[in-house]
């Protein structure tokens, strides 16, 4: 008993403040969900956006450096909303765990962690674009019970332990005969338990109906789209190579990428939405849902595709899409001479820039209401967004669109232009291998090779493949529907040797072949040869 006295005392903690920090730590987790879960629940008043997490995830999204985020969409791609939500909860879980052992010591000191932490989320909730006047509420509310909590819990820590480290001699008696303290211990873990489930709880709840209620699901299914005015032509029958494994041509809604910087959907009734054209203009125009479904609609298939893309991705699709011409908007609003830019706004903030010429000459540019024939998903920017055919989705397809400024390149920056990315972004021609697949294995003899190709508003005109160091050799092309849209393409592979390959494919527009050098997507787009390695048996 003396030895093991004396070892103990070697520690410079005492087993039992070191599990007083444990129960803190405990103590100040569940506070800290407590805490999220009563700004969620405010938020259902005060609106998504300013709710604590929401907001400071948000914040945190615009802050990012254009590097880390361009990491963050490579590592997790589109699942980088949850990576980000995953990564809050852990920092807030070590945070609050970090304040409550503090609190245990001194008071004060935890106190001033959850203050400060409560005012980063009001000032983030204040500052969001689609910030309300109560933005800040959820987020003091929600400290205001952190703290209420945390005091609560350390009250009920399991008594007799002074607590501060070193400041009372070992006692191992005192640890070595826990059965008076066991039933104190179990009610404060139970009651932190308690505390921390009513935290996920409320956290859950208020989401959910914070999204219900102001859903525009309901909206959104009860519209009726009128017929456009110029339908969209049918696309050619043989617009597919009818190879299994390829990419459909025209891409289900459901499974379109989506890309945005958004960590709740906007959600945007059209009851309300307008849309604003001014800047350098002769005279500023509005335009509100009633009159914009008035118009003469178009229709078009148009590809988009996103600059983060990498050779052989798939952040890239092809749709119908329904709405009105760009041009026809901005013609009422006059654009002055000296304008080269349009600045599209979001209800969330976002910005992209988009050359005016291609706003303005006779492509397909839309404010589209509809995909596929039905009404935007909320994801994809329901009431109203832009697509311009030829142009990266980041300069040229804000969702949730609701401005339109007219400028110049040198007054006006855009969202990712601020973060690193080119001010202007034609999308890069390109071709993707499909089939076979990475590693696949085929037999030997004659082996189908296929794929997709796109060089929007250019057109593609030829898809050549090459095996290993071989020639290029002409694959044939799907039918045309327009130099807007994608192109499947298939070649036969005559003879296929044993042994492992490589297999390369490049499209052509009317300029030549897309380039084989690589590069990155940063600034603007991926480019290089998208190869397959395949074994053939
Ligand atoms: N409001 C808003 N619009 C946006 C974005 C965004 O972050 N916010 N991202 C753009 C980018 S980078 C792309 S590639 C396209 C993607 O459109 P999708 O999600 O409908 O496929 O939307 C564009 N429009
Ligand atoms: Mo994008």
């Amino acid at each position: 008993m003396a030895r093991m006295t004396r070892a103990v005392a070697d520690v410079p903690v005492r087993p039992s403040a070191r599990a007083d920090d444990v129960r803190a730590a405990c103590a100040g987790v569940a506070a800290g969900a407590l805490t999220v879960g009563a700004g969620a629940l405010v938020a259902v008043v005060t609106g998504p956006s300013s709710d604590p997490l929401v907001a400071v995830g948000a914040a945190f999204v615009d802050a990012t450096p254009g590097w880390l985020k361009d990491l963050a969409v490579a590592a997790f791609g589109t699942a980088d909303k949850l990576a980000l939500g995953v990564g809050q909860a852990l920092v807030l879980a070590a945070l609050a765990a970090t304040g409550g052992v503090l609190a245990r010591r001194r008071w004060s000191a935890g106190a001033v962690l959850v203050v400060a932490l409560g005012g980063v989320a009001a000032l983030a909730a204040t500052t969001r674009p689609d910030a309300g006047t109560w933005a800040a509420a959820p987020s003091l509310v929600g400290a205001a019970a952190g703290l209420w909590a945390l005091q609560a819990l350390l009250r009920r820590l399991p008594p007799g332990r002074p607590g501060v480290p070193d400041a009372a001699p070992v006692d191992a008696e005192h640890d070595a005969a826990p059965t008076g303290r066991r039933p104190d211990r179990r009610a404060f873990l139970r009651l932190s338990a308690l505390v921390a489930s009513a935290g996920v709880v409320a956290t859950v709840a208020g989401r959910v109906v914070a999204t219900g209620q102001r859903g525009v699901q309901n909206v959104r299914a009860a519209l009726r789209l009128p017929a456009p005015a110029r339908p969209a032509p049918a696309p050619p029958t043989d617009v597919e190579v009818g190879v299994a494994g390829v990419e459909p041509w025209a891409t289900p809604v459901a499974e379109f990428y989506r890309i945005d910087t958004a960590l709740v959907v906007p959600q945007v009734d059209p009851a309300g939405w307008r849309l604003r054209v001014h800047g350098l203009v002769e005279r500023e125009v509005e335009i509100g849902w009633d009159e914009l479904l008035a118009s003469d609609l178009v229709e078009a298939w148009v590809t988009l595709a996103c600059v983060s893309n990498p050779v052989g991705g798939d952040l890239v699709g092809n749709q119908r899409w329904l709405g009105l011409p760009v041009r026809e908007v901005l013609a009422r609003a006059v654009p002055t001479s000296d304008a080269d830019m349009v600045l599209s706004r979001s209800v969330d903030g976002f910005t992209a820039s988009t050359p005016l010429e291609a706003l303005t000459d006779d492509r397909d540019a839309l404010l589209a209401i509809a995909m596929d024939g039905e009404p935007l998903p909320p994801e994809h920017g329901f009431p109203v967004r832009m697509v311009v055919p030829g142009l990266y989705g980041y300069v040229s397809a804000t969702k949730w669109v609701t401005e339109l400024e007219v400028t110049r390149f040198d007054r006006a920056e855009a969202y990712w232009t601020v973060r690193g990315w080119s001010e202007r972004g034609p999308v890069k021609t390109q071709s993707r291998l499909e089939v076979p697949r990475p590693g696949d294995t085929v037999g030997a003899g004659d082996v189908v090779v296929a794929g997709t190709a796109w060089a929007q508003h250019r057109g593609v005109e030829r898809v050549q493949v090459r095996v290993d160091d071989g020639p290029w050799q002409e694959a044939d092309l799907a039918a045309d529907a327009g130099i807007d849209t994608w192109r499947q393409w298939r070649w036969t592979w005559r003879g296929a040797a044993p042994g492992e390959h490589l297999l390369a494919v490049r499209a052509w527009d009317p300029d030549g072949p897309q380039t084989g050098v690589p590069a990155g997507a940063v600034p603007d787009g991926a480019a290089g040869y998208d190869t397959v390695r395949v074994v053939v048996a």
